[in-house]
């Protein structure tokens, strides 16, 4: 047994370390911090359904579209989320099992955001209560296609809110549309009301069209030979977050020499570089986007795991 004060101090160090190691294992390991946007959230607008965001990070959802509404978009039944900035505005990234990777807008106080919105402004709208009151809308033919708070007339001129037939002006004009929802399905013109509301949401801005930026760039490494060759893959979206293909990207590398790739209909492309094993890392700077019709915002870059600010990143091997 235990005799000597050896013995007995070898025992009591080694129960030590068992209790702390039992300690260690018995603690939940959050890789990501509680946030304020755990709890249930509702589909109000554009769809039905729940999203239940963990505190773990993990979230799971029935959220389902209504499938006439063109500019709504759910997030992939499970998978993990992240918030993110881009172009001054703040967004929740939720990235699914299957690799899509949908962003929502956040809306209200950082503290206690109340509503989310995908697909820019009048995409499919989550909320932390369970009706939907009132939405903001963008009059023109992109925003008011098929959704089911306006229709359109038979010549296609005028739009109309649902239920109430109250006229919204024309489709093709750029004036922002108030509906508040005052009976199932029965949409009114009006101003939003805020009253009584603690966190009232503030007025979205809108969004810049006809603009691409950055969304994230990736980089990878291998071996090749007494080289490596650094890779960076890079995604290209819209101004609603929607990948743009056929975008030309041009950077350059701070080792020197040119990058430029096009992006597939995903959106992403990739450039890539080989560099001598003395060579620790490589730099890679996007100095501008070039498409035929949408204009590069450079402002707007962002990379939502954070392993770049969307414009530069470097490359370890
Ligand atoms: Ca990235």
């Amino acid at each position: 047994m235990l005799q000597t004060t050896k013995q007995k101090t070898a025992f009591l160090l080694v129960l030590g370390v068992l209790v702390f190691a039992l300690a260690m294992l018995m603690t939940p390991r959050n890789i990501y911090a509680a946030s304020v946007f755990d709890g249930t959230w509702t589909v109000v607008h554009g769809g039905i359904g729940q999203l239940d965001l963990n505190s773990d990070g993990t979230y799971t959802s029935t959220c389902a579209t209504f499938s006439n509404y063109d500019e709504a978009t759910c997030p992939d039944p499970s998978g993990t989320f992240a918030q993110g900035y881009g172009g001054g505005s703040a967004y929740l990234y939720f990235y699914g099992d299957s690799g899509k990777i949908t962003a929502y807008r956040w809306a209200g106080s950082t503290a206690a955001p109340d509503s989310m919105a995908a697909g820019g402004l009048t995409g499919i709208i989550i909320d932390r209560g369970t009706e939907f009151q009132c939405s903001q809308f963008w009059n023109n033919t992109y925003q008011l296609v098929k959704t089911p708070l306006a229709y359109a007339d038979a010549t296609n001129t005028n739009a109309f809110a649902s239920g109430s037939n109250d006229p919204l002006g024309k489709r093709s004009a750029d004036n922002w549309v108030y509906l508040a929802e005052t009976a199932p399905n029965h949409f009114e013109k009006g101003q939003c009301d805020t009253a009584g509301d603690p966190n009232p949401t503030p007025e979205p801005t809108p969004a810049p069209t006809g603009m691409l930026h950055v969304a994230d760039l990736d980089g990878a490494t291998e071996s090749v030979s007494r080289w490596w060759r650094a890779t960076v893959s890079i995604a290209v979206v819209d101004a609603e977050m929607a990948p743009v293909a056929g975008a030309s990207v041009n950077g350059s590398w701070n080792s020197g020499g040119a990058a430029s790739c096009v992006t597939d209909v995903n959106g992403r492309c990739e450039v890539n570089i080989l560099r001598s094993r003395w060579n620790q890392s490589v730099t890679l700077t996007v100095q501008d986007v070039a498409h035929d019709t949408l204009t590069y915002d450079a402002s707007a870059n962002v990379d939502p795991d954070g392993d770049s600010n969307g414009s530069t990143i470097t490359v370890s091997r």
